[in-house]
């Protein structure tokens, strides 16, 4: 057991279940060919003789008690008495229910179109994985965002930046080798199975050379692959690939023969891959090329990209994360850049945020483009890879941080106003929703490196799918179906997972501390980092601002008053050191050492506290885990088992380097209720990680 069948592994069911089960479904009905409605039916195909222990019949009509899959359109949706309910189902929404007809139970499985049949499919198979018999059946679903996307950022040289779990999948491999085709079906049955329906195949700092010929032929092979599965293949552009590869002078978007390349180059995909998604573009960003250089806005760069892809139906999924090394708080950069853009992009554009302001970190506050953004579609990029979270060394199940940000109140339309409601079209009803996720995916046999992190993957399709799951439906889920539904397996892993967000921000970046994380591979501390003519924002001191006077960013009216750029009366309250939420505290606020916390400790003793919190509970999970010895397969729990060390030995020298280097500022002791320093500072000064990556 590698890890490599995900949380699709169909172990025998108990039998008890089986047995009651048995009697419930002796066929399986599913009369429509699209190629979407056979992979639904090689999905039940494998998955019941292997869960039921018994081979299930496929049957043409209902005259026997079985599993029914259909569309909407079928007249077997009208004779089981389903066609008005599915008449107000949303798009690739579907219905499960348990039915009567002319005396015999059927299990039926509604899609509003052939994708929702296979989300539904998808759906029942989660149920009987979970643990549930199929009585009383009456399930009915749509997706929160009509585009669920993977945002791979994998290299044409097979190497991904930030991924932490072998090399691309799609890229510098032989696509005809088996194991490779093997790997893009599995991959797509995973994603079909939690509802994601796009993917962006390259890596958003993109190479001109992805639009050649050589490699759009590569894409339509993949795309064929993904195609059954309802998933759509999309690209990160180089906004310069005009002049790169077109030898055009240059590549201002109001070049008329600029706009005909993108033109020409958009027909020539669409002729290869005729459900193209579109292009995910990052510009002006971190060095990047875009419309900037041509003194041109973002608007201009986008909608010239998305006139090319207009006719054939394409969206530009155009990134809002851009910040340059001026005076202005790097966190207020991207609202002051694209607000005033609000209303000037085409219909097919959405603005694609990344969730906080800054980067990625343990914990932000939620980026304050949202809700603010009237007239634009804004979609939601979350990270999944664990860049500044421990790679995929550390546990940390990320459904906790999504849904903090999903939950988050924006105020903009007064009290309610989730960012999730800003996005999901029920604030603003815009014609495209979506959500991105950029990918923890690789080429080792577990797909994700740990275990464990397969969970983001899941977590991520889920939410993506309906933000209004809570993460312990989710971890109880993903944990029944990847390890056990025994309760002596669901319950202790599942509240680790729930501990263990807040934990990892705990024993790395408490209390609102960020971005003090390694330089360029950005694991480990070194808050002390510098870096002689580096830019200022992509050191430590810019963010964590440490001195005699204090701890934290002062981004209040009397600092860099990014405060300002969230509605009332969350401005007012973030603004106020009292009434700041802890867990943002130092971002918001430069605050003395001795500033009284609500627990009634000083910020000094608070921090040391938060420290502590964190490793003590990594030590937790590996006492947790190792009751999990004998309950779960012996090579994931050695796997695990083997992270888990690491991820104990991190903790306390993120809690060690952490506070030994405040205390420089702080000049304070640690009290001694707390374990002493096992490293020394400068010892830790001297650790140098070479993560065989860079940027
Ligand atoms: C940063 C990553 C960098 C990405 C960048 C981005 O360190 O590798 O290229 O985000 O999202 O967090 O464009």
């Amino acid at each position: 057991e590698n890890g490599y069948r995900l949380w699709l592994r169909y172990e025998p069911l108990e039998t008890t279940q089986q047995n009651a089960l048995k009697e419930r479904i002796r066929q399986v009905v599913i009369p429509e060919q699209s190629s979407v409605m056979q992979s639904a039916a090689a999905e039940l195909t494998k998955a019941l003789p292997a869960m039921l222990q018994t081979p299930i019949q496929r049957a043409q009509s209902l005259n026997a008690p079985g599993i029914v899959v259909i569309t909407a359109t079928h007249p077997y949706a009208k004779q089981l008495g389903l066609r008005q309910d599915m008449s107000t189902l949303g798009e690739e929404g579907y219905l499960l229910r348990t039915v009567k007809h002319q005396n015999k139970m059927m299990v039926v499985v509604a899609g509003k179109n052939d994708a929702g049949a296979l989300y539904g499919t998808y759906a029942l198979l989660r149920l009987l994985q979970t643990g549930n018999d199929l009585t009383n059946l009456n399930v009915r679903e749509a997706p929160s965002f009509a585009h669920r996307l993977l945002n791979h950022w994998d290299n044409l040289n097979g190497t991904v930046e930030r991924g932490y779990a072998g090399h691309s999948i799609w890229w510098n491999v032989n696509l005809n080798a088996d194991s490779i085709i093997a790997r893009h079906e599995d991959y797509a049955r995973a994603n079909a199975s939690i509802g994601i329906n796009g993917t962006v195949l390259n890596n958003v700092n993109a190479t001109p050379q992805m639009l050649t010929s050589e490699y759009l032929e590569k894409v339509a092979v993949i795309a064929g692959r993904l195609r059954p599965y309802h998933i759509k293949v999309y690209l990160s552009i180089n906004f310069s690939s005009p002049k790169e590869l077109g030898g055009i002078e240059n590549s201002d978007p109001l070049n008329p023969q600029v706009a005909q390349w993108w033109k020409e180059k958009a027909t020539e995909i669409y002729r290869l891959i005729p459900d193209f998604g579109g292009f995910l573009v990052k510009a002006n960003s971190e060095g990047l090329p875009g419309p900037q250089d041509y003194g041109r806005t973002h608007a201009d760069g986008a909608n010239m990209l998305a006139d090319a892809l207009k006719p054939h139906g394409g969206l530009v999924m155009w990134r809002a994360f851009v910040y340059n090394p001026t005076p202005e708080d790097r966190a207020k950069q991207a609202y002051s850049e694209f607000k005033p853009l609000d209303g000037q992009f085409r219909d097919n554009v959405i603005v694609q945020v990344k969730n906080g302001p800054i980067d990625f970190q343990p914990r932000e506050p939620f980026s304050p483009m949202f809700g603010a953004m009237e007239k634009t579609p804004l979609m939601m990029e979350f990270q999944i890879t664990q860049e500044y979270l421990g790679h995929s060394n550390h546990l940390v199940y990320l459904a906790p941080m999504y849904k903090e940000v999903l939950d988050a109140d924006t105020y903009c339309k007064g009290t309610g106003s989730t960012v999730a409601k800003t996005l999901d079209g029920s604030i603003y009803p815009h014609q495209h929703t979506a959500i991105a996720g950029v990918s923890n995916i690789g080429r080792d046999a577990n797909w994700c490196g740990h275990d464990i992190a397969q969970s983001n993957w899941y977590a991520y399709g889920r939410l993506a799918w309906n933000h209004q799951l809570t993460s312990e439906q989710i971890a109880d889920e993903w944990v029944r179906m990847t390890f056990s539904n025994q309760a002596e397996v669901v319950t202790p892993i599942s509240s680790m997972m729930m501990a263990s967000h807040q934990t990892c921000v705990d024993y790395s970046m408490p209390l609102g501390l960020h971005h003090i994380m390694g330089w360029d591979h950005h694991y480990g501390p070194e808050p002390w980092t510098e870096f002689p003519g580096a830019r200022a924002d992509w050191l430590p001191q810019y963010y964590h601002q440490a001195s005699a006077s204090g701890l934290g960013f002062d981004r209040t009216d009397k600092g860099s008053n990014a405060t300002a750029q969230y509605a009332e009366p969350l401005r007012s309250q973030l603004n106020d050191a009292t009434t700041c939420p802890e867990g943002y505290l130092l971002w918001f606020h430069h605050l003395p050492w001795d500033y009284p916390m609500k627990s009634g400790r000083t910020l000094w003793h608070e921090l040391i506290e938060r420290y502590h919190v964190g490793t003590n509970n990594v030590r937790g999970f590996q006492r947790t885990w190792d009751s999990m010895e004998g309950m779960v397969d012996a090579e994931r729990f050695k796997a695990v088992q083997y992270k888990l060390k690491i991820q104990a030995r991190d903790a306390i020298w993120w809690r060690d380097a952490c506070l030994l280097y405040f205390q420089t500022f702080s000049k304070r002791p640690i009290p001694l209720e707390y374990e002493r320093p096992i490293h020394d500072l400068n010892e830790l000064k001297q650790i140098k990680l070479d993560m065989g990556h860079h940027n």
